[in-house]
């Protein structure tokens, strides 16, 4: 927003008034028009060149419109091919360099061992200001401070949020709550090419949202639950790209994973398990059989991906541990398996 000085009659300074920038003017028409990604694409051009964080609350608001439109489908085109060739598996688990991410290798790791890590996929010195950037949101949140670092999302009606205290209690803010990070998240992604694998391997123009884009602070004593998303996000193309954006998995918690295909639902609530959709550690070590529970070392910059039928856990160590973790979990989805109940976002 340009505030710009009236002159009143003699050429005196009067009040200011506000005007519309033109990068602003160009979103109006565009969002009139109905192109509401062309109108994102404005305002990041012109964010780029300088911050504004009403651009950044703008674009929020344009990519929940943008998805609102891109949820009402029931396209469903075939989900991108695996490249078994291509997939070289030294050890128990899946790992390649960002220099050789793609979505063929990303189909091939998870059918064959349920997740793909990839190293360096954010330089090391981004992925840290990310996650000073993460820790200001939850400081502004604290501290009831509405300044671009956190203000909560209100979604258009008859959207509506139900579980943000959710989210917060499990030391979680959603990055749409966040819309100067969210702008920094989104332009980072899609510069590294993740936009590019996350389509490739949806085979299809994905769709994210307000309630499973979380930036994650994790302190050493967390709480802890196996589980598979699957089980409360339902029947849906999913792919989580879960990024690192400090040391985990020995200095502070990092993921217990089971480093293999299961395809279905595993029972939740019985025995031990702490919530009706959690998993017990009695069902995973039986899911997991011969396969080693692993949790591996990340570092800024770093990502693992997996889908909703993934088994896993926080991994946490309350004895050895002493940081808290950062990091951001985001779902992306094929349209027209949009979990009912969340609020769309266009990627
Ligand atoms: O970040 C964590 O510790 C948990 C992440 C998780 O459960 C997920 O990404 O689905």
């Amino acid at each position: 927003m340009i505030f710009r000085s009236r002159k009143n009659k003699n050429g005196n300074s009067g009040t200011a008034v506000e005007e519309t920038s033109p990068a602003m003017s160009k979103a109006d028409k565009l969002e009139e028009a109905g192109d509401h990604m062309a109108a994102v694409e404005a305002l990041a051009t012109e964010n780029r060149v300088a911050r504004d964080m009403e651009l950044e609350r703008r674009m929020v608001r344009l990519r929940h419109r943008a998805g609102i439109e891109l949820t009402e489908t029931d396209d469903s085109p075939p989900m991108g091919e695996p490249d078994y060739d291509s997939l070289e598996v030294e050890g128990d688990i899946p790992e390649i360099d960002a220099s050789e991410m793609n979505a063929g290798i990303a189909r091939a790791a998870l059918l064959r061992f349920g997740c793909l890590i990839i190293r360096n996929v954010v330089p090391q010195d981004e992925a840290l200001q990310m996650r000073d950037d993460i820790e200001l949101s939850f400081q502004a949140r604290d501290n009831e401070i509405v300044d671009g670092y956190f203000e909560e999302f209100v979604p258009d009606p008859p959207y509506a949020i139900l579980e943000r205290r959710w989210v917060s209690d499990g030391g979680g803010i959603w990055a749409a709550d966040s819309p100067k990070f969210m702008f920094d998240m989104v332009d980072a992604f899609e510069r590294v090419g993740l936009q590019d694998l996350v389509e490739g391997y949806l085979g299809e123009r994905p769709a994210f949202s307000v309630n499973k884009c979380t930036l994650r602070r994790v302190p050493p004593d967390a709480g802890t639950a196996w589980h598979q998303d699957g089980a409360f996000l339902g029947d849906v193309k999913a792919l989580n790209v879960w990024m690192s954006l400090s040391r985990c998995g020995d200095v502070a918690p990092g993921l217990d994973i089971v480093p293999k295909r299961i395809e279905e639902i595993l029972p939740t609530g019985t025995d031990d398990a702490l919530f009706p959709w959690s998993i017990s550690d009695k069902v995973a070590e039986e899911a997991a059989g011969d396969t080693p529970i692993l949790r591996p070392i990340f570092n800024p910059g770093d990502v693992i991906l997996f889908d909703d039928v993934f088994l896993h856990r926080t991994g946490v160590d309350g004895t050895t541990m002493t940081e808290n973790r950062y990091a951001i979990e985001s779902w992306f989805f094929g349209p027209s398996t949009f979990p009912e109940e969340y609020v769309p976002l266009a990627f």
